[in-house]
């Protein structure tokens, strides 16, 4: 069994609810770095008030930002760990190749939530955040085709991705997802 995952994908893909279900399961850290920031926020931190404005308009927060806070959650006593939002382009994939090897926990598998635009777009809608208006939603897409999508082909290289059809039922997706990381 897998112990070290990380969840890719498209804003609204299900990375979040995949990894919330798997890290119950199996009892693994779920790090979300968009849970964790939105948490500084609804906590008034100075983070939080550094990253508020950068979260509403759809942006990336600074790669350092993120990195300190993967880095803290990481060092938590864990059976194994799934990172979902991060890394979200190719510098971080690069910092935390860094730290996993010091950590020596060298990330197993990669899952792809593969799934087609309008169906993204209709259930960030429907989930209506703050950041799930369309006008950000559009920006949010903008920017995971041009930072994240790279890092498809940079996992497929190091023979660490596997693909999932991310628009399905809950159940379905998260039994194709536990069978490939069995
Ligand atoms: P995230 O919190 O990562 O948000 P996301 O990509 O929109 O969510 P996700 O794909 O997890 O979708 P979810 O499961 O919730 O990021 C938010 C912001 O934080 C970013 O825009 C950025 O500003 C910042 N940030 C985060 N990480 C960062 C980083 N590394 N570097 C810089 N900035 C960073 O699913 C969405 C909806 O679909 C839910 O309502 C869910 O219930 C529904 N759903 C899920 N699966 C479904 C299914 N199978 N069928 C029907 N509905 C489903």
């Amino acid at each position: 069994m897998k112990k070290h995952l990380l969840f890719l994908g498209a804003p609204g893909a299900g990375k979040g609810t995949q990894a919330a279900l798997l890290s119950e399961i199996n009892s693994y850290l779920h790090l979300s770095t968009g849970e964790l920031l939105r948490k500084e926020i609804e906590m008034n931190t100075d983070l939080g008030k550094q990253v508020k404005s950068i979260i509403n308009k759809g942006e990336l927060v600074s790669d350092k930002l993120v990195l300190e806070i993967v880095q803290k959650n990481l060092d938590k006593d864990n059976k194994g760990w799934i990172l979902d939002g991060y890394p979200r382009n190719l510098s971080q994939a690069n910092s935390l190749s860094e730290v996993l090897i010091k950590k020596n926990q060298p990330l197993e598998i990669v899952f792809y939530l593969d799934i087609p635009e309008e169906v993204l777009i209709k259930r960030l809608l429907i989930r209506g955040r703050k950041d799930d208006n369309e006008d950000t939603i559009k920006t949010r897409l903008k920017i995971y085709k041009r930072n994240t999508e790279p890092l498809i082909e940079y996992y497929k290289n190091l023979s660490l991705l596997e693909y999932v059809n991310a628009d399905g039922d809950l159940k379905t997706i998260s039994e194709d997802i536990r069978q490939k990381m069995a």
